[in-house]
C-alpha cells in the first residue's frame, strides 16, 4: 500500500460523522494578559514566582493569537478540519470572577466563534483550563473555597446565554485532576498549594461546580451538548507483586474512578475514600447527586500510560521504551486498553477524544519541520482509537493536541506539542510534516484532494 492508499484505509475504519479537529486552550496561546479590560489569572501570578516556569516564561504574549485571531483561523481551515476546541478565559469574561460580562470578552469569543462558523467548522468550548481568576484566589482561597464553584455556575450561565446559539458543544473542566493535584497538592502548577487534603477538597469542589454549571446552562438553553475533559491513562502495576497491584488499583482510584464514579455513578469511591482517611474532602448532603448530571459526552485525553503510583503523574522512561520529549512513554495500545475499560466498567455517553499528541524537539531545516516522531505518534493513536471503535466503542470524534506550539505550563515554551511550529520571536507558523499528514487524513476522510 502507498502513503495515500494507507491513509485512505485508515480514514474509512471511522464512521462517517466522526468529527476531526485540533485544540488548544486560552492561556496557552492567546497572549493579550491585561488587554481590553480583562483580569489576571492565577497563571498570570504563578508565572511571576521565580523558578517555577522552566524557561522563566509567561502567558503575556503566548501565540499572540488574541491578535491574529484571523489569520490562525485560516490555519485551522487550511486544515481541513470540521471542529475546533478552544477554552474561554474566564478572567477575560468576568475580570474578578463575579458579576456581568465585560463586553470586549464576549466580543472577542463572538469573533471566533462566528470565525469557526463561517469557515465551516464547529466549535468546541471548554469553560475552565486552569486560568481561574486571580481575584477569587487571593480574596476567597479559589476551588479551595465551596463559593468558587457558585461562581463558576454563574459564569457557565453567562457563555450559555451569550454563546450558545452558535456553540452547541461545551465542556465545563479542562482535567480536573490537574487543577486538583498538580495545582493543590504537588504544587508544580498554579496556585502551587502542597496540600494533599486541600487538593481532594478542590476536586470535589471542581466537581460540584461541573453539576452546578451543567443545570444552571441547561436552564438557559436546553439544545445544548455538555460534558467534561479528564485525563485518563491506563494504570499498570510495575510487577505482579501484592504491593504493586495495591498501589496500581490506587492510582487508578485517584486518577480514573475518583471522577468517573462521581460523574457517572453519584458516588466517590469507598476504597479511596477509606485510603485518604482526614484528607477525604468533606461532602454535603446533596453534592453527589448534584455532581451526577446527565452528560451529552466525556471527553478522554490521553497521552501516556501510568506505571506505578511513584511515577506520577505520568510514567518516566523505562529503559528501551520510546518516549516523547516530555519523557512519556509511547503506547497506543494503550490507549485501546483505556477505551476499553472506559466502555467496559461504565455506562459512558458517547466520547470524544479530546486531546492527544506528542512533544518532541522540533528542528527547522531550509524552512521546513520533519517530525516524523510527532507523526508517527499520532498515526499510531488515531489507529487505536480506529481499534477501539471496531470493539464497539462509542468515540465521536478526536482532536489533536494541539494546534500550535504553545506555553506548555511549567515547562514554558520548551516543548513543542503543535503541529503548526512557532516561531516566537517572530510569531510566524510553518505547518510540520506532522500537520501535512493530518490535513490528508482528513481529506482523505472528507473524500477531498490530498496535496503532495
Ligand atoms: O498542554 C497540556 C494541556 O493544556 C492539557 N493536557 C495536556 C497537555 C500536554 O501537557
Amino acid at each position: 500500500m502507498n502513503d495515500l492508499q494507507s491513509l485512505a484505509a485508515l480514514s474509512d475504519r471511522f464512521p462517517r460523522n466522526f468529527r476531526w479537529g485540533v485544540a488548544s486552550s486560552a492561556f496557552q496561546i492567546e497572549g493579550a494578559a491585561a488587554a481590553d479590560g480583562k483580569g489576571a489569572s492565577i497563571w498570570d501570578e504563578f508565572c511571576r514566582i521565580p523558578g517555577v516556569i522552566a524557561d522563566g516564561s509567561d502567558g503575556q504574549i503566548a501565540c499572540d493569537h488574541y491578535h491574529r485571531l484571523d489569520a490562525d483561523l485560516d490555519l485551522i481551515a487550511g486544515l481541513g478540519v470540521k471542529a475546533y476546541r478552544f477554552s474561554i478565559s474566564w478572567p477575560r469574561i468576568q475580570p474578578t470572577g463575579s458579576g456581568p460580562a465585560l463586553q470586549s470578552g464576549i466580543d472577542f469569543y463572538n469573533r471566533l466563534v462566528d470565525g469557526l462558523l463561517t469557515r465551516g467548522i464547529e466549535p468546541y468550548a471548554t469553560l475552565y483550563h486552569w486560568d481561574l481568576p486571580a481575584e477569587l484566589q487571593r480574596k476567597h482561597q479559589g476551588w479551595a473555597d465551596r463559593s468558587t464553584a457558585y461562581r463558576f455556575a454563574e459564569y457557565a450561565a453567562l457563555l450559555a446565554q451569550a454563546l450558545g446559539d452558535r456553540v452547541r458543544s461545551f465542556a465545563t473542566h479542562n482535567e480536573p485532576w490537574v487543577t486538583a493535584t498538580l495545582g493543590h497538592e504537588l504544587g508544580h502548577f498554579a496556585p502551587g498549594v502542597k496540600n494533599r487534603a486541600v487538593a481532594m477538597q478542590v476536586s470535589h469542589h471542581c466537581l460540584l461546580s461541573h453539576g452546578l454549571a451543567v443545570q444552571a446552562m441547561r436552564s438557559v438553553r436546553q439544545n445544548l451538548n455538555i460534558g467534561i475533559v479528564l485525563n485518563l491513562s491506563p494504570v499498570y502495576a510495575a510487577s505482579a507483586s501484592p504491593a504493586d497491584e495495591l498501589l496500581a488499583a490506587r492510582e487508578d482510584g485517584l486518577l480514573v474512578r475518583w471522577y468517573l464514579d462521581a460523574l457517572l455513578r453519584g458516588t466517590y469511591p469507598s476504597d479511596i475514600l477509606q485510603y485518604l482517611g482526614p484528607d477525604a474532602p468533606q461532602v454535603q448532603a446533596a453534592d453527589e447527586r448534584l455532581i451526577c448530571q446527565p452528560l451529552d459526552f466525556l471527553g478522554v485525553n490521553y497521552y501516556s500510560p501510568i506505571r506505578s503510583i511513584a511515577t506520577r503523574p505520568f510514567s518516566p522512561s523505562r529503559e528501551g521504551v520510546p518516549v516523547t520529549d516530555m519523557g512519556w512513554e509511547v503506547a497506543s495500545a494503550s490507549f485501546t486498553d483505556l477505551l476499553l475499560r472506559l466502555d467496559r466498567d461504565y455506562d459512558l455517553p458517547p466520547l470524544y477524544i479530546t486531546e492527544n499528541g506528542a512533544a518532541y524537539r522540533d528542528t527547522i531545516i531550509e524552512g521546513v519541520v520533519k517530525d516524523e516522531e510527532r507523526r508517527a505518534y499520532i498515526e499510531s493513536h488515531v489507529s487505536a482509537v480506529a481499534d477501539a471503535i471496531d470493539q464497539g466503542v462509542d468515540v465521536r470524534g478526536y482532536f489533536l493536541w494541539s494546534l500550535l506550539d504553545n506555553f506548555e505550563w511549567a515547562s514554558g515554551y520548551t516543548k513543542r506539542f503543535g503541529i503548526y511550529y512557532v516561531d516566537y520571536a517572530t510569531q510566524a507558523r510553518i505547518l510540520k510534516h506532522s500537520g501535512f499528514w493530518f490535513k490528508n487524513l482528513a481529506a482523505a476522510f472528507h473524500r477531498e484532494r490530498i496535496s503532495a
